[in-house]
C-alpha cells in the first residue's frame, strides 16, 4: 500500500473512475467536486453515469473507504480532472475551470504537495497560465508545490479496461516528481508509463485525438465523394484497409464528445496559420450533420413524404452505448433543423433517461409507432439487437450497422 493521501479535483466522466481505480488499488483518496448534487448522490451510493464496470469499481472503491466532498482536502497528491472546453470565438483553450480548481488547491495544500493536471490542456497552458498563477500566489514552483501534466487517454465506452491496460504519459519537468507520480499511477495501470516533460506531454495529448479527428475527416470527406457518385463507400474503405499500412476510419454522422472535437481547435488557435490540414478536417466533420439533413431531404423527396414529424433520429448521445450528449452529431443536426423544428421530428435514445429536446420520446414502441422515416445516428447495441423491428420502415442508416435491402446509407 502506498503511504499518500490523494484528492481528485472534479468528479466527472474521467476523474470519478480515475478515483475509484485508485481507491479499489488500496490508495487513501478523497473525491471532490463542487456540484452538490453530484457528491450526494456518491454519498448515497449510486455512480453518477453509465459505464461498464463502473458500478463493481465504486463498491470496491467504497468498501475500501473513498470518501467523496465538496471542499478541497490537504492532500500530499492532488489530480485535476475538470473539463477544459475551447473558447468559440478565439479557438483558444478555456482554462478557467484548471485556474480556479488550482487557486483552490493553492488554498489548503500542504508544503511539497504535487499537483497532476489530467484535463487536457492546449500545449502551453502549464507554463502560460498555471505557472504564473502559483508563482502570484506566492508559492515557489519545484518548492511548495509540483506541477506535473498526466493526461487521460481513456476511451467511454471501454474506460475501466483502458484506465487498467493503456500506456499512459507522464509530463514533469522534474524527473524526481515524475517517478514519484509514475510510482502512484503504476498501483493499476499495467501499460507503460512514459515519463516526458511537461510541453511534449501537453502536446501529446492534443496531437493524439487531432489525428484521429483527421483520420475521421477523411473517411467522411470519401463517404461526400462516393456519394455524388454512387459508390459504396463502406466497401470502398473496407478493401482500402485490407492494405497493410491504410487503416481508414468509419464515416458518421458527426464527430461529438468533448474530447476529438474540442481539442484540435487547440492547435487551430494557438496556430492559426501553420493549421491548414486541422481546420480543414474539423470543417468536415461539423459539416456531417448538414449532410445527413440533405439525405433525410432527399429520402423524404423521394418517398414522397412531406411531414417531419414522421421522421425519427435514433440516439443522443454522442456516440454508442454512452449516456454522454456533449457535442453530439444529433443536438448538431436538431440545431440545423431549427426551422423544421415546429413540425416536430421525434428524437429516442434508449441511454438518456430524461427529456432534453422537443418531441423526443421515451418508449422505443411509440417512437416506431409515430416515424415512417428512421434515421439512425448512433449505434447503440440496443439498435443492434432490434433492427428487426425497422424493417416497415424506411431506414437512413448512418453508421452502416443495418444490412436490409434498400436501407439508405449516409
Ligand atoms: N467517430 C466516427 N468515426 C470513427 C470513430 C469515431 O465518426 O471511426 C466519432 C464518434 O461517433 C464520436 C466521435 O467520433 O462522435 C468521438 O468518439 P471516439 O470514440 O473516437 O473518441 P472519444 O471522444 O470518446 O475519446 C477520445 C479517445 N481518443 C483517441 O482515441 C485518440 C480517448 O482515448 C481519449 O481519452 C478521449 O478522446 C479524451 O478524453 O481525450
Amino acid at each position: 500500500m502506498l503511504d499518500v493521501k490523494v484528492n481528485v479535483i472534479g468528479m466527472g466522466y474521467i476523474g470519478l473512475p480515475t478515483a475509484l481505480m485508485f481507491a479499489a488499488n488500496s490508495v487513501e483518496v478523497i473525491g471532490t467536486d463542487y456540484d452538490e448534487k453530484l457528491i450526494d448522490q456518491l454519498m448515497l451510493g449510486k455512480v453518477t453515469f453509465e459505464e461498464e464496470g463502473l458500478t463493481e469499481l465504486f463498491e470496491k472503491a467504497i468498501s475500501q473507504g473513498i470518501k467523496f466532498s465538496t471542499s478541497y482536502q490537504p492532500a500530499d497528491i492532488y489530480i485535476v480532472a475538470v473539463p477544459t472546453p475551447y473558447d468559440k470565438k478565439s479557438k483558444k483553450i478555456d482554462a478557467s475551470y484548471v485556474l480556479s480548481a488550482l487557486k483552490s488547491i493553492m488554498g489548503i495544500c500542504p508544503k511539497g504537495a504535487t499537483i497532476v493536471i489530467e484535463s487536457t490542456v492546449s500545449p502551453g497552458t502549464i507554463n502560460k497560465y498555471v505557472s504564473p498563477l502559483i508563482e502570484k500566489s506566492g508559492l515557489t514552483i519545484g518548492e511548495d508545490v509540483h506541477l506535473v501534466h498526466a493526461p487521460e487517454r481513456i476511451i467511454p465506452g471501454n474506460m475501466i479496461y483502458e484506465l487498467k491496460n493503456n500506456s499512459r504519459t507522464i509530463g514533469a519537468d522534474n524527473n524526481e516528481i515524475g517517478m514519484i507520480v509514475k510510482n502512484l499511477y503504476q498501483v493499476f495501470c499495467k501499460g507503460e508509463i512514459v515519463l516526458t516533460d511537461i510541453r511534449t506531454a501537453e502536446m501529446t495529448k492534443v496531437i493524439e485525438n487531432t489525428y484521429r479527428d483527421i483520420n475521421i475527416a477523411f473517411a467522411n470527406e470519401l463517404t461526400k465523394i462516393c456519394r455524388s457518385d454512387d459508390m459504396d463507400v463502406y466497401e470502398i474503405i473496407r478493401i482500402a484497409n485490407m492494405h497493410p499500412r491504410v487503416n481508414i476510419l468509419h464515416p458518421g454522422p458527426g464527430v461529438g464528445g468533448h474530447c476529438i472535437s474540442v481539442d484540435p481547435w487547440f492547435l487551430v488557435g494557438d496556430y492559426p496559420d501553420l493549421t491548414n490540414l486541422i481546420l480543414a478536417a474539423r470543417k468536415i466533420n461539423d459539416s456531417m450533420p448538414q449532410h445527413v439533413l440533405k439525405r433525410i431531404r432527399d429520402i423524404m423527396k423521394k418517398n414522397n413524404i412531406r411531414d417531419i414529424s414522421r421522421v425519427g433520429l435514433y440516439g443522443l448521445t454522442y456516440k454508442e452505448n454512452v449516456d454522454d450528449i456533449r457535442e453530439s452529431p444529433t443536438l448538431q443536426l436538431l440545431e440545423k433543423m431549427d426551422d423544421h423544428l415546429a413540425f416536430g421530428v421525434k428524437v429516442f435514445d434508449p441511454m438518456v433517461r430524461e427529456v432534453l429536446v422537443e418531441n423526443q420520446m421515451m418508449d422505443f414502441n411509440d417512437f416506431l409507432d409515430e416515424i415512417d422515416i428512421i434515421v439512425i445516428m448512433v449505434s447503440h447495441s440496443h439498435i443492434k439487437d432490434n433492427i428487426e423491428y425497422l424493417k416497415d420502415k424506411l431506414i437512413l442508416d448512418t453508421k452502416n450497422i443495418c444490412y436490409i435491402e434498400g436501407v439508405y446509407k449516409l
